[in-house]
């Protein structure tokens, strides 16, 4: 390479072209991603298979989560995430963190950017896990980075 003073040009070329293309245009491809679809954040809907059809989701990508606030004929619905893979199964409610509370789902929903290339495990917290285990509210995604072409 030291010997080769115009590849190391070429490289360096290279290199600036790469962080041009990953700097701030990018953010603008983000998708913004309705739970479920047509049926939004719902008890009884199957979101890993939801997930998995959806895939793959990119970093910085929103989700977006519809749910009524509870009234006396509405169920009210949450979203939490899991701690690990282990409690997300076992719908293990005890550890989770709340992202998103029971009035958050109204109007336009509760939104969640994507913000890291690592699992989120999404679940609804509702009836001490109940939601989660036989509701089927639950998925994981792990957003990847989006190429670029
Ligand atoms: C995600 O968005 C943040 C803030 O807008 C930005 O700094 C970061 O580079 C973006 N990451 C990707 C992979 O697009
Ligand atoms: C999903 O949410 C949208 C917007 O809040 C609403 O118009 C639509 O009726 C909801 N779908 C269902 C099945 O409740
Ligand atoms: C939900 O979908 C997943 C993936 O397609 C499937 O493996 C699973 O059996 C489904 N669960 C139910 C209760 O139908
Ligand atoms: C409960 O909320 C739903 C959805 O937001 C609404 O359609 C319904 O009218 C409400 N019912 C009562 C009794 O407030
Ligand atoms: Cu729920």
């Amino acid at each position: 390479m030291a010997g080769n003073p115009g590849a190391s040009v070429a490289l360096i070329g290279a290199f600036f072209v790469l962080v041009l293309l990953s700097s701030s245009p990018v953010t603008t491809i983000a998708s913004k991603i309705n739970v479920g679809g047509p049926v939004n954040w719902t008890f009884g809907f199957n979101y890993t298979d939801w997930a998995l059809k959806s895939a793959p989701f990119y970093v910085n990508d929103t989700l977006v989560f519809k749910y009524d606030p509870p009234n006396s004929t509405t169920h009210a619905h949450s979203v939490y995430l899991a701690k690990d893979l282990r409690s997300f199964l076992a719908c293990d409610m005890s550890r989770a963190q709340l992202a998103g509370d029971v009035m958050r789902g109204a109007g336009e929903g509760f939104q969640f950017v994507l913000r890291k290339r690592k699992t989120y495990f999404f679940v609804c917290g509702e009836k001490a896990g109940f939601h989660c285990s036989t509701g089927l509210m639950r998925f994981f995604v792990r957003p990847v980075r989006r190429c670029h072409v």
